[in-house]
Protein backbone atom coordinates (compact mmCIF):
# COMPACT_ATOMS: atom_id res chain seq x y z
CA UNK A 1 0.00 0.00 0.00
CA UNK A 2 1.17 3.39 -1.00
CA UNK A 3 1.44 5.50 2.54
CA UNK A 4 0.49 9.23 2.62
CA UNK A 5 2.32 12.01 4.97
CA UNK A 6 0.19 14.89 5.49
CA UNK A 7 1.21 17.88 7.75
CA UNK A 8 -1.48 20.07 9.93
CA UNK A 9 -0.05 23.20 10.02
CA UNK A 10 -2.09 23.84 13.63
CA UNK A 11 -4.82 22.27 15.83
CA UNK A 12 -7.59 24.31 14.52
CA UNK A 13 -7.16 22.69 11.46
CA UNK A 14 -7.24 18.82 12.94
CA UNK A 15 -10.83 18.39 11.89
CA UNK A 16 -10.08 18.80 7.99
CA UNK A 17 -8.55 15.39 8.39
CA UNK A 18 -9.42 12.25 8.21
CA UNK A 19 -7.49 10.08 10.96
CA UNK A 20 -9.16 7.33 11.30
CA UNK A 21 -6.71 5.13 9.86
CA UNK A 22 -3.70 7.10 10.56
CA UNK A 23 -0.68 7.73 12.85
CA UNK A 24 -0.52 10.69 14.30
CA UNK A 25 2.77 12.26 15.84
CA UNK A 26 2.22 15.46 17.51
CA UNK A 27 5.37 18.07 17.70
CA UNK A 28 5.46 20.82 20.35
CA UNK A 29 9.26 21.32 20.07
CA UNK A 30 9.37 24.39 22.44
CA UNK A 31 9.00 22.21 25.06
CA UNK A 32 6.06 19.73 25.64
CA UNK A 33 7.01 17.41 23.51
CA UNK A 34 10.77 17.46 24.32
CA UNK A 35 10.30 17.16 27.34
CA UNK A 36 7.67 14.17 27.32
CA UNK A 37 10.42 12.39 25.10
CA UNK A 38 12.83 12.98 27.74
CA UNK A 39 10.64 11.98 30.61
CA UNK A 40 9.70 8.68 28.88
CA UNK A 41 13.63 8.02 28.07
CA UNK A 42 14.82 8.68 31.09
CA UNK A 43 12.09 6.17 32.53
CA UNK A 44 9.02 7.95 33.77
CA UNK A 45 6.73 5.51 33.97
CA UNK A 46 3.95 7.35 31.97
CA UNK A 47 2.86 10.77 31.29
CA UNK A 48 -0.77 11.74 31.99
CA UNK A 49 -1.33 14.40 29.15
CA UNK A 50 -4.82 16.74 30.24
CA UNK A 51 -6.09 19.58 28.27
CA UNK A 52 -7.06 21.54 31.74
CA UNK A 53 -4.66 23.09 34.56
CA UNK A 54 -7.57 21.77 37.04
CA UNK A 55 -7.60 18.58 35.64
CA UNK A 56 -4.22 17.63 37.14
CA UNK A 57 -6.08 17.96 40.71
CA UNK A 58 -8.15 15.19 40.32
CA UNK A 59 -5.06 13.08 40.33
CA UNK A 60 -3.58 14.65 43.55
CA UNK A 61 -4.49 11.77 45.73
CA UNK A 62 -2.54 9.37 43.69
CA UNK A 63 1.00 10.52 44.37
CA UNK A 64 1.70 11.65 40.95
CA UNK A 65 3.64 14.41 39.87
CA UNK A 66 1.78 17.52 38.99
CA UNK A 67 3.43 19.48 35.85
CA UNK A 68 1.27 22.85 34.74
CA UNK A 69 2.77 25.32 32.30
CA UNK A 70 0.77 28.29 30.81
CA UNK A 71 2.48 31.24 28.58
CA UNK A 72 5.96 29.57 29.52
CA UNK A 73 5.71 29.80 32.90
CA UNK A 74 5.27 26.89 36.36
CA UNK A 75 1.80 27.21 37.34
CA UNK A 76 2.02 28.33 40.98
CA UNK A 77 1.21 24.89 43.30
CA UNK A 78 2.44 22.64 40.83
CA UNK A 79 6.16 20.32 41.39
CA UNK A 80 7.26 21.64 38.15
CA UNK A 81 6.11 22.83 34.95
CA UNK A 82 7.37 21.94 31.07
CA UNK A 83 11.19 22.35 31.24
CA UNK A 84 13.32 19.75 29.91
CA UNK A 85 15.16 19.86 32.72
CA UNK A 86 12.51 18.80 35.07
CA UNK A 87 12.27 15.58 33.56
CA UNK A 88 16.05 14.10 34.18
CA UNK A 89 16.45 10.38 35.65
CA UNK A 90 16.48 11.67 38.66
CA UNK A 91 13.36 13.48 39.21
CA UNK A 92 11.52 11.13 37.18
CA UNK A 93 12.21 7.42 36.71
CA UNK A 94 9.93 5.17 38.71
CA UNK A 95 7.20 8.16 38.17
CA UNK A 96 3.57 9.06 36.64
CA UNK A 97 3.60 12.69 35.50
CA UNK A 98 0.18 14.29 34.84
CA UNK A 99 1.00 16.96 32.66
CA UNK A 100 -0.78 19.93 31.70
CA UNK A 101 0.57 22.89 28.58
CA UNK A 102 -0.73 26.06 26.78
CA UNK A 103 -0.08 23.50 23.42
CA UNK A 104 0.89 20.46 23.46
CA UNK A 105 -1.63 18.81 25.63
CA UNK A 106 -4.25 20.20 24.09
CA UNK A 107 -3.29 18.60 20.56
CA UNK A 108 -2.81 15.44 21.89
CA UNK A 109 -6.42 15.80 23.63
CA UNK A 110 -7.55 16.91 19.76
CA UNK A 111 -5.85 13.99 18.35
CA UNK A 112 -6.71 11.18 20.71
CA UNK A 113 -10.49 10.13 20.13
CA UNK A 114 -10.46 9.68 16.12
CA UNK A 115 -6.72 9.23 15.65
CA UNK A 116 -5.44 5.60 14.57
CA UNK A 117 -2.49 5.85 17.01
CA UNK A 118 -0.97 8.88 18.86
CA UNK A 119 2.93 9.24 19.26
CA UNK A 120 5.39 11.95 20.10
CA UNK A 121 8.05 13.64 17.85
CA UNK A 122 11.02 15.98 18.81
CA UNK A 123 14.31 16.34 17.65
CA UNK A 124 15.66 15.11 20.80
CA UNK A 125 14.10 11.44 18.98
CA UNK A 126 14.09 12.19 15.17
CA UNK A 127 15.98 9.39 13.56
CA UNK A 128 14.30 7.15 16.02
CA UNK A 129 10.94 8.16 14.94
CA UNK A 130 11.30 8.00 11.54
CA UNK A 131 12.58 4.49 11.32
CA UNK A 132 9.54 3.14 13.43
CA UNK A 133 7.31 5.12 11.03
CA UNK A 134 8.84 3.45 8.22
CA UNK A 135 8.25 -0.02 9.51
CA UNK A 136 4.14 0.77 10.22
CA UNK A 137 1.86 -0.17 7.81
CA UNK A 138 -0.11 3.38 8.29
CA UNK A 139 -0.51 6.77 6.75
CA UNK A 140 0.94 9.40 8.91
CA UNK A 141 -0.19 12.93 9.63
CA UNK A 142 2.33 15.37 11.26
CA UNK A 143 0.14 17.72 13.87
CA UNK A 144 2.36 21.06 14.96
CA UNK A 145 0.86 22.16 18.36
CA UNK A 146 1.58 25.54 17.09
CA UNK A 147 1.06 28.72 19.24
CA UNK A 148 -2.44 29.11 20.27
CA UNK A 149 -4.23 27.74 17.27
CA UNK A 150 -1.67 29.99 15.17
CA UNK A 151 1.10 28.41 13.05
CA UNK A 152 5.25 28.58 15.05
CA UNK A 153 8.15 27.81 12.87
CA UNK A 154 9.55 25.55 15.03
CA UNK A 155 7.09 23.20 14.76
CA UNK A 156 6.62 22.98 11.33
CA UNK A 157 10.70 22.65 10.73
CA UNK A 158 10.56 19.75 12.67
CA UNK A 159 7.38 18.34 10.75
CA UNK A 160 9.65 19.00 7.66
CA UNK A 161 12.75 17.21 8.82
CA UNK A 162 10.07 13.91 9.06
CA UNK A 163 8.79 14.40 5.69
CA UNK A 164 12.19 15.07 4.09
CA UNK A 165 13.75 11.44 6.25
CA UNK A 166 10.46 9.74 4.73
CA UNK A 167 10.10 10.98 1.17
CA UNK A 168 11.15 8.01 -0.40
CA UNK A 169 8.70 5.82 1.49
CA UNK A 170 5.85 8.24 1.74
CA UNK A 171 3.62 9.87 -0.51
CA UNK A 172 3.22 13.94 0.05
CA UNK A 173 -0.20 14.66 0.44
CA UNK A 174 -0.33 18.19 1.02
CA UNK A 175 1.19 21.22 -0.07
CA UNK A 176 1.95 21.60 3.65
CA UNK A 177 4.09 18.47 3.47
CA UNK A 178 5.77 20.24 0.77
CA UNK A 179 6.08 23.70 2.55
CA UNK A 180 7.54 22.15 5.75
CA UNK A 181 10.02 20.02 3.69
CA UNK A 182 11.28 23.16 2.05
CA UNK A 183 11.79 25.01 5.31
CA UNK A 184 13.72 22.52 6.99
CA UNK A 185 16.05 22.49 4.02
CA UNK A 186 16.13 26.43 5.07
CA UNK A 187 16.94 25.56 8.63
CA UNK A 188 18.46 22.53 8.86
CA UNK A 189 21.96 24.08 9.09
CA UNK A 190 21.75 26.36 11.54
CA UNK A 191 18.56 25.27 13.52
CA UNK A 192 19.59 27.63 16.45
CA UNK A 193 19.76 30.58 14.05
CA UNK A 194 16.89 29.73 12.18
CA UNK A 195 14.66 28.64 15.61
CA UNK A 196 16.08 31.22 17.14
CA UNK A 197 14.04 33.52 14.94
CA UNK A 198 10.64 31.72 16.24
CA UNK A 199 8.40 34.06 18.23
CA UNK A 200 8.60 31.57 20.96
CA UNK A 201 12.16 31.86 21.12
CA UNK A 202 11.59 35.22 21.78
CA UNK A 203 9.21 34.37 24.62
CA UNK A 204 11.66 32.01 26.18
CA UNK A 205 14.32 34.57 25.94
CA UNK A 206 11.90 36.79 27.78
CA UNK A 207 11.68 34.02 30.45
CA UNK A 208 15.55 33.19 30.71
CA UNK A 209 15.39 29.96 29.55
CA UNK A 210 16.97 30.06 26.18
CA UNK A 211 19.09 26.94 27.55
CA UNK A 212 15.74 25.31 27.20
CA UNK A 213 15.69 26.12 23.64
CA UNK A 214 19.08 25.06 22.82
CA UNK A 215 18.23 21.66 24.68
CA UNK A 216 15.31 21.00 22.62
CA UNK A 217 16.71 21.36 19.43
CA UNK A 218 19.44 18.64 20.05
CA UNK A 219 19.38 16.32 17.81
CA UNK A 220 18.88 12.54 18.20
CA UNK A 221 19.69 11.90 21.73
CA UNK A 222 17.04 10.31 22.57
CA UNK A 223 15.27 6.63 21.96
CA UNK A 224 12.21 6.62 23.29
CA UNK A 225 8.77 7.10 20.84
CA UNK A 226 5.81 8.02 23.71
CA UNK A 227 2.77 6.67 22.25
CA UNK A 228 -0.55 7.11 24.20
CA UNK A 229 -2.00 4.29 25.74
CA UNK A 230 -5.82 5.14 27.10
CA UNK A 231 -4.89 8.53 28.45
CA UNK A 232 -1.29 7.97 29.28
CA UNK A 233 1.74 8.77 27.37
CA UNK A 234 4.73 5.31 27.76
O1 LIG B 1 2.55 25.19 24.60
C1 LIG B 1 3.09 24.25 25.12
O2 LIG B 1 2.61 23.14 25.15
C2 LIG B 1 4.41 24.50 25.78
O3 LIG B 1 5.36 23.64 25.29
C3 LIG B 1 4.78 25.94 25.76
S1 LIG B 1 6.19 26.28 26.70
O4 LIG B 1 7.36 25.97 25.96
O5 LIG B 1 6.16 25.54 27.93
O6 LIG B 1 6.12 27.70 26.97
Amino acid sequence: MQRNIEVCLTPALIGLYDITESIVVVIDILRATSSIVYGIENGATSIIPVAQVEECLSYADQGYLLAAERNGEVVPGYDFGNSPFSYTAEKVSGKTVVLTTTNGTKALQLARPNASQVVIGAFLNLDALCEWLKTQDKNVLLLCAGWKDQFNLEDTVFAGAVVSALRDTFSMADDASVAAADLYQLAKDDLRAFIGKSSHSHRMAALNIEKDVAFCLQLNTCQAIPVLEGERLV
